[in-house]
């Protein structure tokens, strides 16, 4: 049975949420394999909104197993906070799991997120401010402090004491912060380590018992393609792998059993955070893509960029994650903008003149490229096409659109959204 991935070709809230939510219908198991609390989803189901950073989206489903992997960083306050709005909201836990591999956030890193970023002023990357690139830090420098270890206060409290050590000193010297006390880290964490016990479990097995029993098992990315560190527009990206590849890593499963891979590519373009962005709209067009489309950070409510959707950038998604289709929400957002022409990616001019479709290595390459568009004429949406099913009911000028993406990527376009609600889809075989 399918073991489906289903990641962002752009940089990150491309509507991954509402695909994994559509998909987590029919899978067994979901899992969140990297990321961690910077990760944003918004799903509606019924017209109640749910907001998901560190559980699966799986979770909207009573019974479905969801799994929080080894590669993810974990933040024990941000998820209990989040376990209990979403207990609020109805939604059982009782089939979290989490590994006991995740490193552990601890406040130390969110304060050096932050004193890193206002150290570097104008440089700064925008980050989520949430420890994210800090606690791997720690990861790669094998000084992390792990939910097994925080699960055994006998070899937490050494690790921990070590670790405040050193970052006082980091903190005080470097950034002239005031650092932490033990007591101050160890009193919340162990409260936290034990509401967490229940559901910590060794998820590799979990996870692999399940694909060979030939269940469905579905990895829902985060962020996406351009913020991975290796592939993505460094340094202005994440710390960990949002591409395809990401999700065996961070669940360890081998990739011989990936069978599809699900790119989500919104109909335009959007990112929060620093760095260049060849197709960006600094003007009323891009200001009325935000409005239409709610571009707002759903973790740090950051107003996101806007720009045309790029076609340079998502075939070079498709290429290093072996994309074998791909999801494309926001049609009727693009539609109701009412901006009578679309403007769309499909080459890189280069200052010697010459047109490329291969996406540059470095930043300075790709601050000085020129988007080359083909132009569309928008098309009429109506709330009757919000209930549209087939490709031939919408619009002439969406279904170019979509047969664009197909034609620039080589790669079928197999799901796509027509609004926010769960039933809002089309579905092409
Ligand atoms: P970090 O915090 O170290 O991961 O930030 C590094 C870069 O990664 C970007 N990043 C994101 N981009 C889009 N969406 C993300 N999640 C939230 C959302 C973001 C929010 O879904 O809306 O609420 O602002 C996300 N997480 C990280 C970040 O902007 C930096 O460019
Ligand atoms: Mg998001």
């Amino acid at each position: 049975m399918p073991v489906v991935v289903v990641m962002g070709a752009q940089w990150g809230d491309e509507g991954k949420g509402k695909f994994v939510d559509l998909l987590a219908e029919k899978a067994d198991v979901v899992v969140r394999a990297t990321g961690g609390s910077n990760a944003g989803h918004t799903v509606w189901v019924n017209g109640q909104q749910y907001k998901l950073h560190q559980v699966p989206s799986g979770i909207l489903y009573p019974g479905t197993l969801c799994v929080i992997g080894h590669g993810v960083v974990l933040d024990p306050q941000k998820l209990l906070e989040e376990m209990d709005r979403l207990a609020g909201q109805g939604v059982d836990l009782s089939a979290l799991r989490i590994s006991g591999g995740a490193h552990i956030v601890f406040p130390y890193h969110i304060r050096l997120d932050n004193a890193e970023e206002d150290r570097k002023g104008d440089q700064k990357i925008g980050t989520t401010r949430r420890g994210i690139g800090p606690a791997y830090m720690d990861k790669f420098a094998r000084s992390g402090i792990r939910l097994v270890d925080l699960m055994d206060p006998e070899e937490f409290l050494p690790k921990l004491r070590a670790q405040v050590e050193v970052k006082n000193q980091l903190l005080e010297r470097v950034y002239g912060l005031p650092g932490f006390t033990v007591e101050e880290i160890a009193e919340p964490y162990l409260e936290y380590a034990e509401r967490l016990r229940p559901y910590v479990a060794n998820t590799v097995e979990l996870v692999n018992d399940a694909i060979d029993a030939g269940r469905n098992v579905l990895f829902e990315g985060a962020q996406g393609h351009l913020l991975d560190i290796d592939f993505g527009t460094y340094p202005f990206v994440t710390a960990s792998h949002p591409i395809a590849a990401g999700a065996i890593i961070g669940a360890g499963v081998g990739p011989t059993k990936v069978t599809r891979v699900v790119g989500v590519v919104k109909a335009y373009t959007s990112r929060v955070g620093e760095g260049p962005f060849p197709t960006e709209l600094l003007d009323e067009q891009g200001d009325r893509i935000r409005e239409v489309g709610h571009e707002y950070g759903t973790t740090t409510g950051r107003p996101r960029r806007i720009g045309w959707l790029d076609l340079v950038m998502v075939r070079y998604a498709c290429r290093v994650s072996g994309i074998t289709d791909l999801a494309v929400p926001h049609l009727d957002t693009l539609a109701k903008t009412g901006l009578p022409v679309l403007k769309v990616c499909v080459g890189y001019r280069l200052p010697d003149g010459t047109v490329t479709r291969e996406f540059p290595v470095g930043l300075k390459a790709l601050s000085q490229v020129t988007p080359v568009y083909e132009e569309l004429p928008n098309w009429e949406w109506s709330d009757d096409l919000s209930s549209a099913r087939r490709v031939e009911d919408l619009p002439e000028g969406a279904q170019r659109y979509i047969s664009l993406i197909e034609e620039q990527t080589g790669v079928p376009v197999s799901i796509l959204g027509v609004g926010s609600e769960r039933t809002q889809a089309i579905y092409r075989s």
